[in-house]
């Protein structure tokens, strides 16, 4: 095994979490206090979609406890910090019209306190908690969504812009849509399996163009930032070498990764041509007047192409595609005749999809970088699952593999990658697994009121990885 120790010169390093998953502080402040959102609605109206019954009431209460944040973030030594804003502390109806000074209050202090330590925000505008007020008009089935998201947009460059660099519209749009389509404990958990997530996904791409306009239309000459969007981008691979499963892995991609990808960063715009043309035979077949894949029109392609300064690749596994007449497990999927499978024998973070498959990062980096033209990429999001233990040699493992596959990818493959996010800074709010899973380098006692956070074995090693610009070389194991 080819082993390249250095990091490029420039090379950033940090971490990530999410409004809902850490903040807690639901409902705080102000004249307008934080509004509900759908995670607070979906937790507190129905417990029993979360694994342990728990909720973000409180989370790991950075809200309250963000200067210990960052010092921890210090102490690792990250060059950037990634966290998302909670549109609803905001903006507490979802709407513009009525602004939460509080909520701007605790963002600047957040961005603030970030800068004065020398830790750069990269700030995710939209991480799954949408105002509840909105839902209720339909959520991202509602194209009006793209007036709202570049109204919520325009509120966040106009009073963070002159801080914060590094934008990131919507994490993982096809989680998202999950939400529209299975039964998983996402929210909105509105099921219209088969239109929902088609629908939802539509809007998803057009307010994430409409914000990047947005940005070059009035803030980007005076700003200077850069704008993503952050697909799941999981690895696939055919389940064995027929020509079938081999088909069956382009689907699965184009219909995963491609699915928010292809309208943004190809050359032609719109949705993978090989999706279009499958839906609409579908769609025909069963007997519908047109296709179930919504389509833009020629001026909302011009629009959603090129919408892009850099791509946000969020990583965790990978899985095998199957050609099947019967898919299950991903709706979308099941419309591309395609099942999903993961090694037995691979190694297993707690949750069950979070198998370790190192080379997967590799694979898709050059997936990223043939389909796209070798765009931009920070890795925003990478991380392990486990029970919160402080000696978490399996996270380092982890880490340090996907790292190392990952520079074969820079050096070996010439993929243009900027930077590399471990998720998350902390163990937090494990959306439908409740606290049952556990992500982060630092551990939170969520029985104790004050929230503790303790280093594990794993911030050590990270903030050594980061002083070094080095994997160190005791921790490098073939998995
Ligand atoms: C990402 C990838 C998979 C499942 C869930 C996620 N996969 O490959 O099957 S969600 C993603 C999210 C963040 C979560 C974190 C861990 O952006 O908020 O806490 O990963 O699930």
């Amino acid at each position: 095994m080819t082993i390249y120790y250095i990091f490029p010169q420039d090379f950033k390093f940090g971490v990530a979490t999410s409004a809902y998953q850490v903040e807690g502080a639901w409902t705080e402040d102000g004249t307008y206090r934080k509004g509900e959102n759908i995670w607070d609605w979906m937790t507190h109206n129905h417990p029993e979609t979360i694994s342990d019954n728990s909720n973000g009431d409180v989370a790991a209460d950075s809200y309250h406890l963000y200067k210990e944040d960052v010092r921890l973030l210090k102490e690792l030594g990250v060059h950037f910090y990634r966290f998302s804003i909670s549109w609803s502390r905001i903006l507490p109806t979802g709407h513009a019209n009525k602004v939460n000074q509080a909520g701007i209050d605790y963002y600047n202090n957040l961005i603030n306190e970030l800068i004065a330590n020398d830790i750069e925000p990269l700030v995710t505008m939209f991480h799954w908690d949408l105002p509840q007020p909105l839902q209720n008009l339909g959520g991202w089935t509602n194209p009006i969504l793209a007036n709202y998201f570049e109204d919520y947009a325009h509120i966040l460059f106009t009073n963070f812009g002159d801080r914060v660099k590094m934008w990131i519209t919507i994490n993982e749009p096809t989680t998202i849509v999950f939400g529209y389509c299975l039964a998983v404990g996402m929210a909105p958990n509105v099921l219209t399996p088969g239109h929902g997530q088609y629908l939802a996904m539509h809007t998803l791409l057009l307010s994430h163009a409409r914000a990047y306009k947005l940005y070059n239309r009035e803030f980007r000459e005076k700003q200077q930032g850069k704008i993503a969007i952050a697909p799941s981008s999981t690895w696939i691979t055919p389940q064995t070498n027929t020509e079938e499963d081999q088909e069956a892995q382009e689907r699965a991609l184009q219909f995963s990764i491609g699915w928010v990808l292809h309208p943004i960063c190809s050359s032609a715009g719109d949705y993978p041509p090989l999706m279009k043309e499958w839906m609409a035979k579908r769609s025909k077949e069963e007997g519908y007047t047109r296709s179930r894949l919504p389509s833009f029109t020629l001026e909302e392609i011009e629009m959603i192409k090129g919408s892009y300064d850099f791509i946000g690749v969020n990583h965790y596994t990978t899985y095998q595609a199957k050609n099947t007449f019967e898919g299950k497990y991903v709706p979308y999927l099941k419309d591309a005749d395609v099942e999903l499978t993961q090694l037995p024998a691979w190694p297993s973070g707690l949750a069950f999809w979070n198998k370790v498959v190192p080379w997967g990062i590799r694979k898709i980096l050059n997936w990223i970088s043939r389909e796209y033209s070798n765009p931009s990429v920070l890795i925003s999001e990478n991380g392990y699952s486990d029970n919160g233990e402080l000696d978490d040699m399996n996270r380092i493992h982890y880490t340090n593999a996907y790292l190392n596959e990952m520079m074969k990818a820079i050096y070996e493959d010439g993929c243009n990658v900027f930077g590399y996010t471990v998720w998350s800074l902390l163990d937090n709010f494990e959306w439908s697994n409740g606290y049952t899973l556990k992500f982060g380098l630092y551990h939170v006692d969520f029985d104790d009121p004050n929230r503790k956070r303790t280093a594990k074995e794993s911030a050590k090693v990270y903030a050594e990885i980061i002083s070094t610009r080095q994997i160190p070389t005791c921790f490098m194991v073939e998995l």
